[in-house]
């Protein structure tokens, strides 16, 4: 009997924990596995859109639907960033949780505005002596090519670069559609606002428009031109749309700094595991 009893445990440990192991492993993929494979193939479609980029003739590529504008050009920013629009036509996140970005002090401050399909007014707020920026991640870990937007103060002066976000590094890229840079340095203090068109987050969401959020800040060389490791401030604990401005960002970093996304259930299921050990000896 207490063979058996044994032998039951140790089937429900293994089972438990392999299903800890496969939670871990695909935690941020399985929610969204469906949406992936069914979404891949349209964007076989794509393709067709390609042929409007390659076309030689510029005159009939204005005149398309999508003339993706890249102009990195910053003009003054002569007024401070508010969040008098968050929740109504602005998606916003800030750090700490609803901070003021019009007055002097640490906050973290950025909000998306919808213009149309994939293009959005961002503002971007924060404290730094090198850069700041926004990135959109696909899924719940940073880097993997996350598209960055990118402000950094030279010599007082704002610098605006689009990066890719891989291994904890920040690769200029600046071929990424965004034109309307203004941007003001103070002090420690930047501000930018810009237009961009994000890319379509379908192949691992259910919404072209809804990412993963980050802010993050780091250093910035005016001398090579080159970003540090970002710092991240804030990382939303969950895919945002950026199109709705109801919804709230929370950040994912004010929790427990030891318990990452996949823990929380891996401890639940390891609660469950003492309780059943317990019933059975
Ligand atoms: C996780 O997903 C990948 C790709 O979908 C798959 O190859 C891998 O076997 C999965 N891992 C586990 C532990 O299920
Ligand atoms: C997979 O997709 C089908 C059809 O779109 C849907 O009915 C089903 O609920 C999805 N399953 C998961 C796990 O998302
Ligand atoms: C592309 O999309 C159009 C309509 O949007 C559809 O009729 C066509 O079959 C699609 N082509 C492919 C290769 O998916
Ligand atoms: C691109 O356009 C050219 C000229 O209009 C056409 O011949 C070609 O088939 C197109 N290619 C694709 C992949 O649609
Ligand atoms: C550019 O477009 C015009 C008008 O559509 C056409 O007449 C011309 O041949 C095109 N030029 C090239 C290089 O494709
Ligand atoms: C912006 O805010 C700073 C304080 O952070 C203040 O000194 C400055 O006067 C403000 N500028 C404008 C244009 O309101
Ligand atoms: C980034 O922000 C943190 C937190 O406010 C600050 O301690 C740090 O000095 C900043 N980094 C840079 C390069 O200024
Ligand atoms: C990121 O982009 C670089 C350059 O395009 C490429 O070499 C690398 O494989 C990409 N990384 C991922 C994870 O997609
Ligand atoms: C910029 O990123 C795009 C999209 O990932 C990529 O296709 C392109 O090669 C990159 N350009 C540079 C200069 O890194
Ligand atoms: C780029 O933007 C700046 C400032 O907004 C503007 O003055 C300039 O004309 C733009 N350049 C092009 C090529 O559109
Ligand atoms: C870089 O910044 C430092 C400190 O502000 C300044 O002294 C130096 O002249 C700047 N160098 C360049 C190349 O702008
Ligand atoms: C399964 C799934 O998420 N399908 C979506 C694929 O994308 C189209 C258009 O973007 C959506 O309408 C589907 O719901």
């Amino acid at each position: 009997m207490d063979n058996i009893r044994r032998l039951m445990f140790a089937v429900v440990m293994a089972i438990a924990y392999m299903a800890m192991g496969t939670e871990a492993q695909n935690s941020t993929m399985a929610p969204n596995s469906n949406a992936t494979i069914a979404n891949v193939t349209t964007a076989s479609n794509v393709t067709t859109a390609s042929n409007v980029t390659t076309a030689s003739n510029v005159t009939t590529a204005s005149n398309g639907p999508t003339a993706p504008v890249v102009n990195t050009t910053v003009t003054a920013l002569t007024v401070n960033i508010t969040n008098k629009e968050c929740g109504k036509t602005q998606l916003c996140a800030a750090k700490p949780e609803n901070c003021d970005p019009a007055v002097a002090g640490s906050c973290f401050f950025v909000s998306a505005q919808q213009s149309s399909g994939q293009t959005f007014f961002f503002q971007l707020r924060g404290v730094s002596s090198g850069y700041i920026a926004v990135g959109l991640s696909t899924d719940s870990t940073q880097g993997g090519n996350d598209t960055t937007y990118v402000c950094a103060n030279n010599n007082s002066n704002v610098k605006f670069f689009t990066a890719l976000l891989d291994k904890g590094v920040l690769t200029i890229n600046n071929t990424l559609p965004v034109d309307s840079v203004k941007g003001s340095v103070n002090g420690q203090i930047i501000q930018c606002t810009f237009s961009a068109t994000v890319p379509k987050a379908t192949v691992t969401r259910s919404t072209d428009t809804s990412f993963y959020l980050f802010i993050a800040n780091g250093t910035f060389s005016n001398v090579t031109g080159t970003l540090g490791s970002p710092n991240t401030v804030l990382f939303s604990d969950k895919a945002v749309d950026l199109a709705n401005p109801n919804t709230t960002v929370s950040n994912s970093l004010n929790a427990a700094p030891s318990s990452s996304h996949a823990n929380g259930l891996s401890q639940a299921l390891l609660s469950l595991l003492g309780v059943l050990g317990m019933m059975m000896l």
